[in-house]
Order: C-alpha cells, then structure tokens, then sequence
C-alpha cells in the first residue's frame, strides 16, 4: 500500500528474490515482494492459465501487438500472429544486438522456462566466479539449491522405452556415433507426473506441447517450490503488476521505493511509493541492470560504483537444427522438457542440449540448444536523450558461439552424412543467433558488489540474483542463481539483520 514502512522490499519474484524472500521471513523479517508480471492463478477462456507452444495468444507475449515466437518458422510456415497487447508470460525484450527472453509474472523465468536445473562441474564454476568459496557451494548451497528447487532426473530405463524421447535416443546415438560424452540432464519437471502422461493418466503438459508460455501440471516452478514455502510463513506478500521505477536514500533513514501499479495493458494506473530499511535487486539481469544504470546516471543513487551495467552475457545461447535420414525419425510426440546434453566444453567450448520440436507431425530434425564459452561482454548504458537503458551487444560477437557450437555439429553432420536445417529460424538461417534464455551479469559479485552481493555505494542495498554472475555460468543457470542467492543471503541474515 501506498506510503507503507517496510524491513524488507524484494524486486521482482525468480530465483534469486524468492530464495531472499524466503530465508528473510524464516529469519523473522516481513517482506514485501514487488513484480512487475501478473499471478498466473486465473484460467483463460479455453479453462487453461497457460497456452500451448504451437497456438500463443495474448498470454504468451509482454506487451507485444505479434507474437515473437523462438522458433518462427515450423517447416516454412510462420507461427507469429497479432495479437491484443497484454502483460503476457514471455518478454522477448529487444536491444540493439540481441532479443533476451525473460518469464514475466510470479515466479519469474520459472514460469517459461524448460526446468533444466544443472549444477555445474566444479572447475567451471571456480573459473566464473574465483572469490567464491567453492567447497561452500558444492558441500552446501549447491545441495540447499537442488532440495528447494525439487531436482530430479528422468528414469533411464523408461528413457530407454518412451515415444516421447525418441528425438532424444537419435541425440544421444549421433553424439556418441562422433565420440562425444552425452549426458542426462536433470530437471525440475516431476519425472512421475510424466509418465502418467505418457500412460494416459494424467493431464498432458509436457506431452501436450506445454513449455514457454507456462505449463499447466507437472512443472515445480518456484510457485510451488520456494514461493510457496515463503508464502506458508505468513510474513510475505506478493504485488503483482506492480513495477518499481526508482530506489532512493530516505531523509530517516532505508530507501523510498517509487512504485507504478500497471494493467494488464500495461498502462499505469496508480503510482506509489513505500519505504523500506532494505532493499534486495532480484529483477533479472536485465531488469536489475536497467534499473541500477537508471538510478546511478539520475542521481538517485549517484554513489553506485563504475562496475553497474558492466560484465553482461548471454551464456553463449545459440540454436540449431539438423536434418536426420528416413531412418532416423524424432517423433511425432516429443516431450517439451529436454533431459539430456552433448558435453563437448573443455575440447570444443560447447554444452549443447538436445531439445524438442514439439509440432505434432514427424520432422526427422534434431534441434539443438548450445550454451558456449562465448568471451564477449556487454554493457549497460543510461541513454538520457529517450530515457532507457541501451545494451552493447553486437549480432557479431555471437561468432565465436556458432565455432563453438559447430565443434560438435559439423562433426555429428559428416559422421552421419546429414546437414544442418535452414526452415526453422526464418530467412534461411542455420543459427538462431539473435537471442538468448540465459541474460547473466550487469551488477558482478565482487565488482558492483561485495563478495555477498552488498551494493558498493549504500548500506541495505543488495543484488541476489542472475545480474551477479559475469556473463557465463557454463551450463543453464538457474541452479547456480540459486545457490549463489542461498550463499549470500545466509551470509545477510547472519551479520546485517539486527
Ligand atoms: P528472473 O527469474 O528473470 O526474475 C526476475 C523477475 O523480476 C521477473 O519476474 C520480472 O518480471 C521481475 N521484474 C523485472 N523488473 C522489475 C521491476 N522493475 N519491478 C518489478 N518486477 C520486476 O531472474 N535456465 C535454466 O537453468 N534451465 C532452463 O531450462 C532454462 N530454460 C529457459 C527457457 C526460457 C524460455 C527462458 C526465457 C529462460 C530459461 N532459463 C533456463 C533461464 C532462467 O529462467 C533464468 O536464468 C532465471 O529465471 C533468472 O533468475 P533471476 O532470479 O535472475
């Protein structure tokens, strides 16, 4: 409510601001999260919260008038469609060099994205961030992560059975035909429910073609994970369309929040402001970034150090697809939820998911997500003149990622005597090279941060979320977010809370 006095405000409602929202309320601390999405709790008019991925609508896109869908073109036919503008699920939010899509509502990229939850190999991970204790994580964070995320992993011996991951046994026999080390990945997609699908005894998502623009049974987003624990304390409350604007010092003391209550056509329909002894940045990297490089260039919180905005990444994403013999189908009925990767990091520079094409019709593709060691790093600017955060990534810094990626995929092509897909990205291209899931970096633990993520600059300010981590996790991030957010808000708890 406007002009309310709070302990704790918690921007935005993913990984990182639920695991803070979360732990401060075990600790005793009220805490109001603000997010600027909507709840998604109410059915549509087709009985569903959540569409398809074949048929998106106005609950798929943010603020679009067309949808934008990842993959345009399924064999020659756009998907894209107008539709009315809505605070939909998946914000393909575009700068000048890359579209960065991002889960929109509560629960954040929980919402929208595959469930992919992997903890990276340890050398990788003290390689991206070296003055964080690595034991700490492996022994500890790590494992709190993976329990409070519910992470599980497909059984293999119904893998080895099951229609629906076909195209994932072709994956797996092109990889090691070529000599790469292939290996399940885990998820947070309840393995049981699955089957139950698959045997026609549950309500189909995962087999139905439900991924991106929510899931309606079977995924354990942050809604019924950490969400839902913080809830059943009593000290949180959620404010859906709710977007935070500005942070600034209050004359007695904390922080005055300046808030915009939206619609669903995302026009504001109230302003208000709440004060709060502290404050903790969890709006993604980009939305943490935009805003710090926002209140840092206006003044309100001038004293933020020259790090802001800097070390951003895209975790190297680039896809791709492959077109298989007669004799390799992939399936008509695919799982939406990818459970197994090429690991080819450490020769090639790649780690490259095998996923779905989820059409409904035989394809004989293989479709590819590849997360590369792309060196490349952006950085966020405040453009005053149109007043919004500008972002300097260049189409051509995603080189080096389509090298990497064709490490494994050229080798797979001349082994089985295939060639790479041209009718799936639009405009005949191989690689989707104009987009990333994984916006990583714009406020870098130890940089903008103290080693805990302690804003330089101002005392109760913090950043626990994806903007912490310099641009690469090695492997999809939200495992790592999590733990990382675990580590620094034990650390918060302990010695700043009164
Ligand atoms: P995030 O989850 O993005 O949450 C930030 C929240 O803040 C959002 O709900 C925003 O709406 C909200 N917000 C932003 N600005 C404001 C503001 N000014 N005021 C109020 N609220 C605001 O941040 N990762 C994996 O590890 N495995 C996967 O399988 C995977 N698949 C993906 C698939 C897709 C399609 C996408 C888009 C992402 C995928 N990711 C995956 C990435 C993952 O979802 C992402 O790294 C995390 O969600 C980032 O967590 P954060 O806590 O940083």
């Amino acid at each position: 409510t406007d002009g309310a006095r709070v302990a704790a405000l918690v921007i935005g409602t993913g990984y990182g601001g639920s695991v803070a929202a979360l732990r401060l309320a075990q600790a005793g601390v009220d805490v109001q999260m603000v997010e600027m999405g909507m709840n998604w709790d109410t059915p549509g008019p087709d009985g569903k919260i959540f569409p398809k991925v074949t048929s998106p609508d106005y609950r798929s896109f943010w603020l679009r008038t067309r949808t934008k869908a990842p993959l345009s073109n399924f064999l020659g036919f756009p998907i894209d469609k107008d539709v009315p503008k809505y605070t939909g699920i998946l914000d393909a939010e575009d700068f000048a060099g890359i579209t960065v899509y991002q889960g929109r509502g509560v629960g954040g990229g929980s919402l929208v994205n595959g469930g992919m939850a992997v903890t990276p190999r340890r050398a990788n991970f003290a390689a991206v961030l070296p003055s964080v204790n690595a034991d700490e994580m492996y022994d500890t964070y790590y494992p709190r992560a993976n329990a409070g995320l519910g992470v599980g992993m497909v059984d293999p011996a119904w893998f080895d059975t099951a229609d629906c991951y076909q195209f994932s046994r072709v994956g797996r026999k092109h990889a090691q035909r070529s000599g790469f080390a292939w290996t399940f990945v885990p998820d947070v997609y309840d393995w049981d429910y699955m089957k139950q699908e698959a045997a026609g005894t549950a309500t189909r998502s995962a087999l139905a073609g439900e991924i991106l623009y929510g899931n309606n049974h079977g995924k354990k987003s942050l809604v019924q994970t950490y969400l839902a624990q913080a809830r059943a304390t009593g000290r949180v409350t959620i404010s859906p369309l709710h977007k935070v604007t500005t942070v600034s010092p209050a004359a007695g003391g904390g922080y005055t929040v300046a808030i915009d209550q939206i619609s669903t056509t995302g026009d504001t329909v109230a302003t208000k402001t709440v004060t709060a002894e502290r404050v903790f940045f969890a709006a993604g990297s980009v939305g943490t970034a935009k805003l710090l490089v926002k209140l840092k260039a206006t003044g309100a919180l001038a004293n933020l150090n020259g790090e802001v905005g800097k070390g951003w990444g895209e975790n190297g994403n680039v896809m791709c697809g492959r077109a298989n013999h007669m004799w390799d189908p992939t399936g008509k009925l695919q799982s939406t939820i990818p459970c197994s990767g090429i690991d080819n990091w450490d020769a090639g520079g790649a780690f490259a998911e095998v996923a779905p094409l989820p059409t409904g019709i035989e394809t004989y593709a293989s479709f590819y997500l590849s997360i590369t060691k792309n060196p490349h790093r952006a950085e966020f600017t405040w453009n005053a003149a149109v007043g919004r955060a500008d972002l300097s990534w260049q189409t051509a810094w995603k080189q080096p990622s389509i090298s990497m990626a064709r490490t494994i995929f050229d080798k797979i092509n001349s082994k089985e005597g295939t060639i790479y897909r041209t009718d799936l990205f639009g405009g005949n291209r191989i690689w989707h090279d104009t987009l990333t899931y994984h916006p990583l970096g714009g406020a870098v633990l130890d940089r903008a941060t103290d080693n805990y993520g302690r804003l330089h600059g101002y005392t109760g300010l913090y950043v626990i979320d994806g903007a912490l981590i310099p641009g690469n996790a090695s492997v999809n991030p939200f495992v790592t977010i999590t733990a990382l957010a675990e580590r620094n808000i034990e650390k918060i708890i302990a010695t700043d809370l009164p």
